[in-house]
């Protein structure tokens, strides 16, 4: 079955080529919900940075960072879409000036527990809407929706965000990621129906 409204309902607005709109807010990942432990918990920015170091960011110093919010929908691959998510958190743009990337950086690998990742080019991962979320409808993140931190990016497909966020890789050349190696698309743009590999 698929979490989707029937035909009846209509969206307000219009939707990316053959997407529902979503019944709630589903839940959708591969494994279990990881749990959080505050005291070893870093947020790693590494790879192609500026200083070449790797930086460890403890829960502490991430609240510090700038906050900002984003209203966005959110566009899964299998089909379904929740409109008009009040995102908060830490934008891309503002994590990117603290812990920058080096002048030849390309692409981003965003990783979570358990080794999820997803890879995205540096000016996808740098769009002003982008943001590392805490919150979510002024409520900190559940669990299972991907407490303490998740990346959203709104204009690619809801894949792109991991929840659980652990990680951000800076890359000098395009490497693939989770579902990028499992027959997605590297891009995924929703507007253009960027599903699977095989349009690349
Ligand atoms: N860590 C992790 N993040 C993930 C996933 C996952 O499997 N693991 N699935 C992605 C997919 S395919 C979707 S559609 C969204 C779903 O987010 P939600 O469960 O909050 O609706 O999370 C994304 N982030
Ligand atoms: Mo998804």
């Amino acid at each position: 079955m698929c979490p989707v409204t029937d035909a009846s309902e209509q969206p307000a607005r219009a939707l990316p080529p053959g997407q529902r709109l979503a019944k709630d807010f589903p839940v959708l990942h591969y494994g279990p919900v990881p749990r959080f432990r505050p005291d070893s918990w870093r947020l790693v920015v590494n790879g192609a940075t500026a200083d070449g170091a790797e930086h460890q960011i403890d829960i502490e110093t991430f609240s510090a960072l700038p906050r900002t919010a984003v209203s966005a929908d959110m566009h899964c691959v299998t089909r379904w879409t929740v409109l008009d998510n009040d995102w908060e958190g830490v934008g891309a743009r503002d994590l990117m000036a603290a812990y920058p990337p080096a002048d030849d950086a390309t692409h981003v690998m965003a990783w979570a527990e358990y080794g999820y990742s997803a890879n995205m080019r540096l000016d996808d991962f740098a769009s002003p809407r982008s943001v590392l979320a805490t919150h979510r409808g002024g409520e900190p993140l559940t669990p299972e929706h991907g407490y303490p931190l998740r990346l959203v990016v709104p204009h690619l497909y809801a894949w792109k965000g991991p929840k659980w966020l652990r990680g951000i890789e800076y890359l000098t050349a395009e490497r693939r990621g989770f579902w990028e190696e499992r027959g997605y698309h590297t891009l995924g743009d929703p507007w253009r129906e960027e599903r699977y590999s095989y349009q690349e």
